[in-house]
C-alpha cells in the first residue's frame, strides 16, 4: 500500500535528484546526475514524471545540434521507462543576465531575451505533452526600494505571461501556466511573494483562465503563512494547476526539505485534503504530486534516492493516516461537535431576505452562543493520533 505506482501521479524536477549540494557557503558535494539515468531511477522507484527547467537538460548557450542530442536522449529514456513529463519550466534565474529579473528586469533588452528563452522552451514543452508549464520568477524583485518600481513590473510581468498566453492560444496548444509564488531568496523581496498575490494578479490577465498558481510549502511557510490554507483557496478559485511538495522548517531560508520533514500536521493537513477534501470524499486536486527538494549536501547518490523514495513513502503514508483519519467514528462524532459540516449550511435560507434576516434578532441569544464549545482541541487530536499511528 505504500509502494508508489505511476497512478499516485508522483512526479520529480530534474534539478531536485539532480542538485549537486552547491550552497552559498559550500562547493558541489555530488558530481552531476546524467538525466537519463534520472528517468530509469525514478521510474524504478514508481515515479510517473518528470519535470525540468530548459537549462536543466540543455546547458546555457549550447547549440542547436548539441539541443537535438539531448532532447533525443530524454525522449529514448522517457519511451524505455514509460515516464511522462507533465510540467516543464523556465530557468531565468542562473546566468547573470537575469541579476535584476527576466519578465521584469529594469533592462529592456534582457525582458525581451527572458520572452524568447521561455517561447522556445514552451514549444518543446508542448512538443513532450506537458500540460502545464510552471513560471517561478524568482529573481523578479529587488533588494532596495528605490530600486524597482514595482506598479511597472507588474505592468511588465503581466504583459509577459498575456504574450505566453496568445503564443499557447495561436499554436494550439493544451498547455496552461501556473505561477509559483515565493516572498524571497534569491531576491530579497520577490514580486507576487504569495499564493494570495499571485491569484490577484491572475485575475487582471488578458487570458486568466490559462493561469493559475504553483504553491510550494516551503515558500508559504517562509512567509509563516499556512500552507493547506493557500492550497485551500487556490482550489476555491480552481486555481490549483500544480503542485510543489517538500518540507520547511518555519521562518528562514528555502529548505526544500523531504515532503513531511518540516511541519508534519500541516503536512497531513494538506494531503486529507488533496486526497479527500473533493466533493464526498474524493480527492480535490487530480495533477501531479510533484516533489520540488533538494537531497541534503550530506548525501551521497544513496542518500539521493533513498530521500526521493522517502518523498513518495511520507505522502503514501499520510494518505493512508487520512483515510483512517475520515473512516473513524470518534472522528466524525468530533466534527460534529465542532461544527465543520454545518459551515457548509448558507448562512441565510432560500429566498431569506435581509429584512428577515434582522427581523430574526430577538431569537438568538449571544451569551448562550457564546457558551458553546467545539470541540476543536479533540477533534486535533484524533488528527494526531491517527497521524502517528496511534489510533
Ligand atoms: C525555488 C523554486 C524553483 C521552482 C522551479 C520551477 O525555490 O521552488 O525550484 O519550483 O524553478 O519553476
Ligand atoms: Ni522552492
Ligand atoms: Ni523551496
Ligand atoms: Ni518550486
Amino acid at each position: 500500500m505504500v509502494a508508489p505506482t505511476p497512478a499516485d501521479k508522483f512526479s520529480f524536477g530534474l534539478w531536485t535528484v539532480g542538485w549537486q549540494g552547491r550552497d552559498p557557503f559550500g562547493d558541489a558535494t555530488r558530481p552531476e546526475l546524467d538525466a537519463v539515468d534520472a528517468v530509469h531511477r525514478l521510474a524504478e522507484l514508481g515515479a510517473y514524471g518528470l519535470s525540468f527547467h530548459d537549462d536543466d537538460l540543455i546547458p546555457f548557450g549550447a547549440s542547436a545540434t548539441e539541443r537535438d542530442r539531448r532532447i533525443e536522449r530524454l525522449r529514448t529514456a522517457l519511451a524505455e521507462t514509460g515516464l511522462v513529463v507533465p510540467m516543464v519550466t523556465t530557468n531565468l534565474f542562473t546566468h547573470p543576465v537575469f541579476k535584476d529579473g527576466g519578465f521584469t528586469s529594469n533592462d529592456r533588452q534582457v525582458r525581451r531575451f527572458a520572452m524568447r528563452k521561455v517561447l522556445r522552451n514552451v514549444e518543446l514543452a508542448a512538443e513532450l505533452g506537458a500540460r502545464t508549464y510552471v513560471l517561478w520568477g524568482g529573481r523578479e524583485g529587488a533588494e532596495y526600494d528605490s530600486a524597482k518600481d514595482v506598479r511597472a513590473a507588474l505592468d511588465r510581468y503581466r504583459e509577459s505571461v498575456d504574450v505566453l498566453t496568445g503564443f499557447v492560444r495561436d499554436r494550439g496548444y493544451d498547455l496552461r501556466f501556473a505561477i509559483e509564488p515565493k516572498p524571497n531568496e534569491p531576491r530579497g523581496d520577490i514580486l507576487l511573494p504569495t499564493v494570495g498575490h499571485a491569484l490577484a494578479f491572475i485575475t487582471t490577465l488578458a487570458h486568466p483562465e490559462l493561469v493559475g498558481v504553483n504553491p510550494e510549502v516551503g515558500h508559504e511557510q517562509m512567509a509563516g503563512l499556512n500552507f493547506a490554507h493557500g492550497v485551500a483557496q487556490a482550489l476555491w478559485h480552481g486555481k490549483l494547476f500544480h503542485i510543489d511538495l517538500n518540507g520547511q522548517r518555519g521562518i528562514k531560508y528555502d529548505q526544500d526539505l523531504v515532503f513531511g520533514h518540516g511541519d508534519l500536521m500541516n503536512a497531513f493537513a494538506l494531503v486529507d485534503l488533496l486526497e479527500n477534501g473533493g466533493p464526498d470524499g474524493a480527492p480535490a486536486y487530480d495533477g501531479p504530486r510533484h516533489f520540488d527538494y533538494k537531497p541534503s549536501r550530506t548525501e551521497d547518490f544513496a542518500g539521493v534516492w533513498d530521500s526521493a523514495a522517502a518523498n513518495m513513502r511520507t505522502y503514501l503514508l499520510l494518505r493512508e493516516r487520512a483515510r483512517a483519519f475520515r473512516a473513524d467514528p470518534d472522528v466524525r462524532e468530533a466534527l460534529a461537535t465542532a461544527g465543520v459540516d454545518e459551515l457548509r449550511t448558507p448562512t441565510l435560507s432560500a429566498g431569506e431576505t435581509y429584512t428577515d434576516l434582522l427581523a430574526d434578532e430577538a431569537k438568538f441569544d449571544a451569551d448562550r452562543a457564546g457558551e458553546r464549545g467545539y470541540g476543536f482541541v479533540r477533534l486535533n487530536q484524533l488528527a494526531l493520533e491517527h497521524l502517528i499511528g496511534a489510533r
